[in-house]
């Protein structure tokens, strides 16, 4: 972690709100940064149309994604607002847990507004406005998906309480950013962090290393994750049901008994409880 962060002038000259949200300024970003957004959308949608989740390509084509250059969020958010009641605020860069949490909870998704320069192209520390509109704001499109993000808030902000933010962030980890779905058509790919990497959405479908476990909640919140490297496990729903049916009970006794046991998967192991695909 020792590239500093990209220079974002506009960025910088601002005071971010007590929320952090800062704004867009959309008219001042360069002929050039948009430039960058067009060639990431270009590559990521040649190589997505037969691998990431129909629900994801749906919701780029409803919001209009497709659209030349960095998306407006004037235009972007009445769009959004009016399929889910998700709206975008943008920030100048990572935001403390419980801001971020709360921001779910309230239906807000935090964007980043810089965006890479074009030595980065496929790796960034932190998430930039690609990243994090192309990545993110397609699944928010989708109404259950939208429920399961609003519920992650608000279980973030009960797991900040109870000290087992390090259990509930394993599954945003594991399915918001890197989540499979077992679709009519075959293994197919939602997580943000995977759509939006060129390498990884290949390798996350076609590499033979990558373990691929059917979604389990329990098993997600005791497994570890590495944030530089393509992942060595991905787990796998059936549907977006599944997802938003898990976070409809009490997390309480579910902590409590990982607790108890202190059991911690690594990134690559595989136990005689999990199904395989
Ligand atoms: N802030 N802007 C931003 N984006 C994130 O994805 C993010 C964050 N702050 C905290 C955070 N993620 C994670 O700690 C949680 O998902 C666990
Ligand atoms: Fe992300």
């Amino acid at each position: 972690m020792t590239d500093s962060p990209i220079h974002d002038a506009v960025v910088e000259r601002q005071t971010p709100r007590a929320d952090f949200s800062i704004d867009q300024c959309w008219s001042e970003y360069t002929a050039d940064e948009h430039a960058v957004w067009d060639l990431l959308y270009a590559r990521q949608l040649e190589i997505l149309a037969d691998r990431a989740a129909p629900e994801f390509l749906n919701g780029l084509k409803k919001l209009e994604l497709s659209r030349s250059g960095i998306p407006d969020l004037n235009r972007l958010n009445p769009a959004l607002k009016a399929m889910t009641g998700w709206e975008i605020v943008m920030v100048p860069h990572l935001v403390p847990d419980d801001v971020f949490f709360t921001h779910l909870a309230n239906r807000r998704f935090p964007a980043g507004r810089f965006i890479r320069r074009r030595n980065q192209l496929d790796y960034l520390q932190e998430p930039d406005v690609f990243h994090d509109i192309f990545g993110h704001v397609p699944m928010l499109a989708n109404p259950i998906f939208a429920d399961y993000m609003q519920a992650y808030g608000q279980g973030g902000l009960r797991a900040l309480a109870l000290g087992t933010l390090k259990n509930l962030a394993r599954l945003y980890w594991y399915t918001v950013e890197f989540g499979l779905i077992n679709s009519a058509d075959g293994l197919r790919i939602y997580g943000a962090g995977i759509v939006s990497s060129f390498g990884e959405s290949q390798y996350a479908l076609e590499d033979k290393t990558p373990n691929r476990i059917k979604f389990s909640l329990e098993r997600i919140m005791q497994t570890e994750y590495e944030i530089d490297e393509y992942q060595k496990t991905y787990f796998v729903i059936n549907d977006y049901e599944q997802l938003f049916d898990a976070t409809q009970q009490d997390f309480g006794p579910i902590y409590d008994r990982l607790k108890a046991q202190s059991q911690t998967f690594g990134t690559a192991d595989v136990i005689k409880q999990d199904d395989l695909i």
